[in-house]
């Protein structure tokens, strides 16, 4: 991890970045920043604003910012949107400046963890755990894809997961 200084949490809604993320950053002495947090107050409204006035493109466009930004920063760990690795330039972006963990999870895990949740208007749907899945096809390759270790988050605390993650920089 020398040459390599921030943490870039990725994975799919409900898979405990940001909780873990605060642990983590905790624990290194380093500043925590979450993408979704900083685009509502870069926007000063919340997510599901931003999705109902400029849709999920424009939403896309602050994430990319938001992220380009403080992926420039150095000794950050960052949790970052769910669905931001769908940009390639945001993959290429977490690849070059940092360490990237993906925090894998299972649906039924996300189903309980993203209930009644305003900050993911992707899934104020029927039936998010189909949400989930079709989310899941396209992009668990590509977490996989620029990820540099994968931790499992189902079954253990945030703390405990945490420690992982620092036994594996
Ligand atoms: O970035 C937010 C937003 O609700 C979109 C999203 C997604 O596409 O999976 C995840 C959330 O973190």
């Amino acid at each position: 991890m020398a040459e390599k200084r921030n943490i870039f949490l990725i994975g799919p809604m409900g898979a405990g970045k940001s909780t873990i993320g605060r642990h983590l950053a905790q624990m290194l002495h380093l500043e925590f920043h979450d993408s979704d947090q900083e685009i509502e107050h870069r926007t000063g409204a919340d997510i599901a604003w931003v999705f109902d006035v400029e849709g999920e493109e424009g939403f896309r466009l602050r994430e990319t910012k938001v992220i380009s930004d403080l992926s420039e920063k150095q000794g950050i760990v960052l949790a970052t949107g769910g669905g931001s690795i769908e940009s390639k330039d945001i993959r290429n972006y977490l690849s070059a400046r940092g360490f990237v963990v993906y925090l894998e999870t299972t649906i039924d895990k996300q189903v309980a963890r993203t209930q009644r949740d305003k900050r993911r208007p992707l899934l104020q749907v029927d039936d998010p755990r189909e949400v989930l899945e079709t989310l899941a096809e396209t992009r668990n390759p590509l977490y996989e894809e620029i990820a540099d270790v994968v931790v499992k988050t189902d079954d253990q605390s945030a703390k405990v997961v945490a420690n992982q993650i620092i036994e594996k920089l």
